[in-house]
């Protein structure tokens, strides 16, 4: 079969001090890392929608991107080369998984029936794929906000024609996802919120997004889908507002639709930004909760206020992300979807490729690094001496709830001597640069 990136080999690990820009320094997934191999811990996925997709616009100029599909004017030949060209991709850099938007893989038709069908050719394609290529889905998910009847959002618009097309949507999303064999769907409410309050009932909207879902989970039911079911948090871009804003605002909006044991969150770094959070807030709240899933894996520009979306470089944001991913006992059906695309002047395939290994050796080092300070206790054991006051005594008592206000004043009243230790942030953050 003729390939459709010649000039991009089968990436090499080559070690750190190789000057091969298409070599891995540090990826090697047979390389052990506690009890799992590099390769089990980074479970890498690429993101069509940018990388088979994406060709460099911006509001201020035209495509960029030279790729080898240029030139191709037939959609749904279009669709099988850049399809091809994913497995190839990824089967080159070792990347074992790829996700996908219904609408990036397969041209859109007049009616949904028409979406579908154009949908289902593809998906026949890719079982085709599937006997040749070890690449495989770790998501599927529909996408709701591109075309304009979307403009309000799908199921939170106020127009039940657009929360009917939504859900059908969905429905075959869903399909299609299962007969890949996906590990997970994913919700990103792009537009399910709103761009002014002047015109908005919110109480209508949220309550629908909560029946949106319960039909969502509902229907995995019905056709045995067993992947993981995965909510995005943003806070914003492209709306003024988005309900699922964040980690802890799902958090309440699951409870309230009693949707908190169907969901886990798929948490990217560029929206913690946007949200005003550090990413390992955002992982360390959804694994306290117990809803840690999956991670878009990619980076903000702490000077720009918007979802730049770049490949994930800064060793610092990489070894936290590990960090928590540790502790958590790794993602399970999760993984690390480069939700991410090459900057504008980047034009060429091989661009393409440095990206993602640029990536996937920032990610390998973070990795070894969280390995080594969880291993050594470097942060756990004074974050366990910071709260070991609740161990016995009166800590005890409070941490099984069985005090009271007035047991808790009849403790204290009379003491003189109450003591807190230091915090140390500052020696902290020396510990945490030792591991980097
Ligand atoms: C956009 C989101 C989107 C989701 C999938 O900002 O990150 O790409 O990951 O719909
Ligand atoms: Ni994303
Ligand atoms: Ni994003």
């Amino acid at each position: 079969m003729k390939e459709i990136f010649p000039t991009i080999p089968s990436i090499p690990h080559e070690g750190p001090d190789s000057k091969n820009p298409l070599a891995f320094k540090y990826f090697d997934p047979n390389k052990n890392v506690g009890d799992k191999s590099m390769g089990e811990h980074l479970r890498f996925s690429m993101a069509y929608w940018h990388t088979m997709n994406g060709g460099g616009t911006d509001p201020f100029g035209t495509v960029t991107a030279v790729r080898p599909w240029d030139g191709v004017r037939d959609p749904m030949e279009l669709a099988r080369i850049k399809m091809r060209g994913l497995f190839e991709l990824t089967t080159k850099l070792q990347i074992p998984f790829f996700c996908f938007h219904d609408r990036d893989v397969a041209p859109a038709g007049d009616t949904l029936r028409e979406c579908n069908r154009n949908l289902d050719e593809i998906v026949s394609y890719v079982k085709e794929l599937y006997q040749d290529y070890p690449t495989r889905l770790l998501w599927g998910t529909a996408q709701l906000f591109w075309f304009p009847k979307f403009m309000h959002g799908a199921g939170t618009s106020p127009y039940p024609d657009v929360f009917a097309y939504a859900a059908g949507q969905v429905k075959k999303a869903m399909e299609v996802t299962k007969e890949l064999d996906g590990e997970n769907y994913v919700f990103w409410g792009g537009r399910e919120g709103y761009e002014t309050l002047l015109n908005t009932d919110m109480g209508i909207e949220l309550d629908n997004l909560g029946y949106f879902l319960r039909m969502a989970v509902d229907y995995a039911k019905e056709i045995g889908f067993t992947g993981q079911l995965l909510i995005e948090p943003k806070p914003k871009e492209p709306t003024k507002h988005q309900y699922d804003a964040d980690a802890g605002s799902i958090w309440g909006f699951l409870q309230e639709y009693n949707l908190e044991k169907a969901f886990k969150l798929n948490i990217e770094t560029n929206h913690a930004t946007l949200a005003g959070h550090t990413m390992q807030h955002e992982l360390q709240f959804a694994r306290t909760k117990g809803i840690l899933g999956s991670v878009d894996a990619n980076q903000g520009d702490e000077l720009l206020g918007w979802d730049t979306d770049q490949f994930p470089t800064n060793i610092y944001g990489t070894t936290a992300i590990m960090y928590q991913i540790l502790l958590n006992g790794g993602l399970h059906t999760g993984g690390l979807n480069f939700d991410a695309k090459v900057r504008r002047p980047s034009f060429t395939v091989e661009d393409l490729a440095a990206a993602h290994i640029a990536g996937m050796d920032a990610f390998a080092r973070g990795l070894e690094a969280a390995q080594a300070m969880k291993k050594e206790r470097a942060l756990s054991a004074f974050v366990d001496e910071r709260y070991a006051g609740y161990n016995d005594g009166i800590g005890r008592k409070i941490r099984d709830k069985q005090t009271s206000f007035a047991d808790l004043e009849a403790y204290v009243i009379d003491k003189s001597d109450i003591q807190v230790g230091s915090g140390k942030q500052e020696y902290l953050e020396s510990v945490v640069n030792t591991y980097i």
